[in-house]
């Protein structure tokens, strides 16, 4: 977000801290959060997640479905997610999905070229996480955050992690034209989020984990426009007061993910893409034809987005009882794609783990030189064998009248959907469990 410095310091009551005492405490992104439990296990996860009950996030959702995870708080990310598995009934274990999942960096350059900011690495965005009140975490539990390398030591534990469950409406509804009975389930989803400041705006961090295996991250930007920006030219900006004045100026907010997967528990997954080509009606056919084509990803890849493609993190080890591998498919979600820097300028990348590749832009460890700060530096031609995906999302945010006051919430993001983690609808009520391919029984 635009910050002058005044009003970051009176939105942080912290003043007298500037940018420089951001870097100061840059140096323990490089290890575990002060808040991380000691030594934990990094190699072969166990199908539980392995972190002390404090830090264990388990929610038993009343569709049956389980979700497992541990968190920890990064001085620069937040809120980070870590071996996180997905348990639905009729699976006696837990499936592993992700091995961690995090923010991986706020871009957001103004429309009037006077500045950008990196409000993960450079605007102390994990800094400024808020305290909730129970409203705003209706049902729900806050959990207390010890920010690590506070600017504000005596205020750094922060109640400012919520879990709560909520309903999302229908998971599914079947009658058909012969059944007598209406097979009918409101689905159930884990919610988990963090409210971050960040200048005049605040951040919700959300992951929302459905009962039926699908997950959706977002990031919802609300709090209020920086009033330093109210004088924006014609063409960068909006009018938001009364006549032709205060225009603010129009900005983007890119947000990146990242998320490691680990399904079924191992680091090494395969990344595949499809493309469908869609063809006029040919030799006597009624209507276009249309053909999906896989192509595997072996190698890192800076991926654009088109109309009828998507990709695919499938499991090298585990399978569905139908015998399929089990995968996680990436469905990117509403952007506006900002082509203004290197690693804005692609939907996704895949890149081979590395420790060090933590931030997409601005990256503050240490890869070694010439290396690169930006996660398009690092799709460099290395086999894809344990791959990292980034989920780059963009907003242009031209404000609007409605924008004041507060700003409401806009929120940008993407999903993961399981394919063939289960041989059928998790949810499927016991009574259709013989309906898996050919329907049994002439129904
Ligand atoms: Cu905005």
């Amino acid at each position: 977000m635009r910050v002058n410095r005044i009003s970051r310091a009176r939105s942080r009551t912290m003043a007298g801290l500037s940018v420089a005492a951001l870097t100061v405490g840059a140096t323990s992104a490089a290890g575990p959060a002060a808040a991380e439990p000691a030594a934990k296990p990094k190699a072969a996860p166990a199908a539980a997640a392995d972190c002390s009950a404090a830090y264990k996030i388990e929610q038993k959702l009343a569709t049956g479905t389980k979700w497992t995870m541990c968190w920890r708080y990064d001085s620069y990310a937040g809120l980070v997610l870590e071996n996180i598995s997905y348990q639905p009934k009729g699976e006696a274990r837990p499936i592993r999905v992700l091995t961690s999942a995090k923010l991986a960096q706020i871009h957001v350059p103004y429309d009037d070229g006077s500045v950008e900011y990196d409000d993960l690495t450079g605007a102390g965005f994990a800094q400024g996480l808020m305290n909730m009140k129970p409203g705003e975490c209706p049902g729900g539990t806050i959990k207390t955050v010890k920010v690590p390398d506070s600017w504000d030591p005596e205020n750094s534990n922060v109640k400012g992690l919520c879990t709560t469950t909520r309903s999302r409406g229908h998971a599914y509804r079947m009658q058909g034209n012969s059944a007598n009975k209406v097979w009918q389930k409101q689905g159930k989803d884990l919610l988990v989020y963090t409210v971050n400041q960040t200048g005049w705006y605040e951040y919700i961090t959300e992951w929302r984990f459905q009962d039926d295996g699908t997950v959706n991250m977002n990031v919802g930007a609300t709090g209020s426009l920086a009033p330093g920006d109210y004088d924006a030219g014609d063409g960068r900006g909006w009018p938001i007061g009364k006549g032709a004045k205060d225009y603010a100026t129009s900005h983007s907010h890119n947000v990146f993910w990242r998320l490691n997967f680990g399904l079924d528990g191992s680091s090494k997954n395969k990344v595949e893409q499809y493309d469908s080509v869609v063809s006029p009606p040919a030799g006597g056919g009624e209507a276009p034809s249309n053909k999906t084509t896989r192509k595997k990803i072996t190698k890192e890849l800076a991926g654009n987005a088109k109309n009828m493609r998507w990709w695919r993190v499938v499991s090298t080890v585990g399978k569905n009882k139908d015998e399929h591998a089990r995968s996680y498919e990436i469905v990117p979600g509403v952007t506006s794609k900002y082509p203004g820097r290197s690693y804005t300028k692609r939907d996704i990348y895949f890149t081979e783990y590395k420790k060090c590749e933590q931030f997409a832009s601005h990256n503050p460890r240490n890869c070694g030189a010439g290396a690169g700060k930006s996660v398009d530096k690092w799709v460099n031609g290395q086999n894809l064998t344990r791959p990292v995906v980034w989920v780059n999302s963009g907003f242009h945010h031209v404000a609007r009248d409605e924008d004041q006051q507060p700003m409401p919430v806009h929120w940008q993001g993407f999903s993961i959907v399981p394919r063939d983690v289960t041989a059928m609808n998790p949810l499927t009520p016991p009574a259709l469990a013989d309906q898996n391919g050919h329907v049994e029984n002439g129904r």
